[in-house]
This record gives structure tokens, C-alpha cells and sequence, in this order.
């Protein structure tokens, strides 16, 4: 929460409105405008896991809001869209642009097929992140498989505010996924800290031209370029390098036919090369070297 003045505080009381954005696409379970959750969170969907002035604390992962009755949104594998927020206002949910940036920070964009228990991020904007006057661009990686059972399939937008408490946001909506592949997708963990559960603590850099509900400087293009490259290249860490073939080891190859001292012997999987001693020559049939 933003240090209040006494008279926004008695505001934010009368009608506890908590002075931050929500993800308003995909829409999450809990937030005010999602047909399908049954359970809408007027006051509170907008404020930290942390809690609040007026808010309790909520309970990672996505809050613990209940799952909505049904798919409100479907992604395609490979599909490029624009994730948004805005604050949904309170009591009557009226968009508004009270978005309590804390100079933005960082926002992490990720998929979970298990209902929030291992994540697979997609997406990270530094610094400029969240804002309700720009969208931000996430891409459904090419290789994504289908995800269809309600519950289990979770599109996350996690937020550490750079100014401020030390605090973690987090929305989730249900999201089904249409994929051609079967192969899951490798686990790429978001960042997790400043909650009782994750002690470690965690301050990003924001963007200290933009506090407070102003808009800010938006996406940084390397992050929009980074967030739209293929993500099996961006994420080598899901595939090993190809390995080396090793050698036999003894394997002994003369570099030339004709009388040359040079050969190379397998060591330990590796070819090495050597040269014979004194006036000795390579002999391949022998696999050793030799007088001429
Ligand atoms: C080692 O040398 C042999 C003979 O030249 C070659 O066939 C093999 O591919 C080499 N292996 C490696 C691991 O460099
Ligand atoms: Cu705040």
C-alpha cells in the first residue's frame, strides 16, 4: 500500500478501494467484471497477497480466489496478445485509472498446468510494469500443449512493485490452451518473494519518472522484443546442448598416409594430438609409431 494522506485514507475506508491495477485480460478469478467467478472481490482484488489497510492477506498461489464456473478465455499455442489492467473500482465496478504504480517494477507473466503448484513463466517486463495505459505484449510459446480441465489451467500475472512496501501481487485467470504439442512445457519459475511464505526479499528497479497513478514510459522494447522470440531459443535452459560424440578411447588415426609424425589418440573421450618422437613415423597398422 502507498503511504496515505489522512483524508485518501478515509476514502479508501468509506469505500476501500485499494489504490492499485488489476490484470483485466485475461480476467482473473475474483475480479469484479469476470462473468464467471463466482465469488467478485470488489475491495480487494487489486491489493497485494501482503494484505493491506483494508484488505486481509490472501494466500498464494492467485489469491485463493475459487475457480471460475467456466473458461472465460482461450489462448492458442504460438498467439500473441496484449494483457491489460486497469482498477475495476469499488463499490460499482467502474474501470478507473487509480492504478498506485509504486513506480511500476517487476511483472512476470507465466502458465501453470497443475492449478498453481509449479509455473512455466512466458513473459517479464522490468521497471515500467504494471500500467493501465499500455498493453503488454505476451506470446503463448509455439510448443505449449492443450490444457483443458478446468482448474488445473492457470495464465498468472505476478507483480513485486519497486517503491513501497515490499510486496507480491499476484491475478490468475482461467485460461484453456489449444496446443498441437504433447510434451509439457520445461518449469521456469516466477520470482518469488516479500511474503511470510518467500522471506527473501526482493526490490526491482522501477521507473522513477512515473509514480503514482501518471502514466509511465510503458514496455521497454528489449522486453517486448525478449518476450516474443521464439521460446525454445530463449530458454536454453529446457534443452541440453548437444553433446559431443567421444571418442573410443586408444583409438589411434595417423594424420597422413605418407610417413608423417603426427597422429591423434582418443584420451579420457578426447582426440588429442601427437607428434611421434625423434625420427619415428605414424604407422596405422601397427596404431603406433614406427621406424620408416
Ligand atoms: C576422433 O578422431 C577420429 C579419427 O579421426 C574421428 O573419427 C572422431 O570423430 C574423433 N572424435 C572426436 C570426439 O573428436
Ligand atoms: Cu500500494
Amino acid at each position: 500500500m502507498k503511504f496515505l494522506t489522512s483524508l485518501f485514507l478515509l476514502a479508501s475506508l468509506i469505500y476501500s478501494v485499494s489504490a492499485h491495477s488489476s490484470m483485466s485480460y485475461p480476467l482473473p478469478r475474483g475480479h469484479p467484471l469476470n462473468p464467471n467467478a463466482p465469488v467478485k472481490d470488489y475491495n480487494c482484488i487489486t491489493a497485494p497477497l501482503n494484505g493491506g489497510v483494508t484488505c486481509a492477506p490472501k494466500p498464494f498461489p492467485c489469491g485463493g480466489y475459487p475457480v471460475d464456473t467456466q473458461f472465460g478465455t482461450v489462448l492458442n499455442a504460438g498467439e500473441i496478445f496484449e494483457v491489460k489492467f486497469y482498477n475495476p473500482g469499488a463499490p460499482n465496478p467502474v474501470p478507473s485509472s487509480n492504478q498506485g504504480r509504486h513506480n511500476g517494477g517487476l511483472c512476470e507473466f507465466a502458465l501453470s498446468y497443475d492449478a498453481g503448484q509449479t509455473w512455466t513463466k512466458i513473459a517479464t517486463y522490468h521497471k515500467t510494469c504494471p500500467d493501465v495505459f499500455f498493453g503488454w505484449k505476451v506470446k503463448i510459446p509455439e510448443n505449449a500443449p492443450s490444457c483443458t480441465k478446468l482448474g488445473q489451467c492457470i495464465f498468472s500475472w505476478s507483480w513485486i512493485n519497486a517503491v513501497g512496501n515490499r510486496e507480491l501481487y499476484q491475478n490468475c485467470a482461467d485460461v484453456k490452451i489449444i496446443g498441437k504439442s504433447t510434451t509439457p512445457l520445461p518449469k521456469i519459475d516466477i520470482t518469488k518473494a516479500n511474503l511470510p511464505m518467500f522471506p527473501n526479499t526482493i526490490t526491482p528497479e522501477g521507473d522513477p519518472a512515473n509514480t503514482g497513478n501518471a502514466k509511465g514510459s510503458g514496455p521497454l522494447a528489449s522486453d517486448v522484443e525478449a518476450n516474443l522470440k521464439p521460446f525454445s531459443t530463449t530458454n536454453t535452459q529446457s534443452i541440453p546442448p548437444p553433446k559431443k560424440p567421444k571418442c573410443v578411447n586408444g583409438a589411434f588415426k595417423c594424420k597422413n598416409s605418407k610417413k608423417s609424425p603426427i597422429y591423434t589418440i582418443c584420451k579420457n573421450g578426447k582426440n588429442v594430438t601427437l607428434k611421434c618422437p625423434g625420427t619415428l613415423v605414424c604407422d596405422q597398422k601397427k596404431k603406433k609409431c614406427s621406424y620408416k
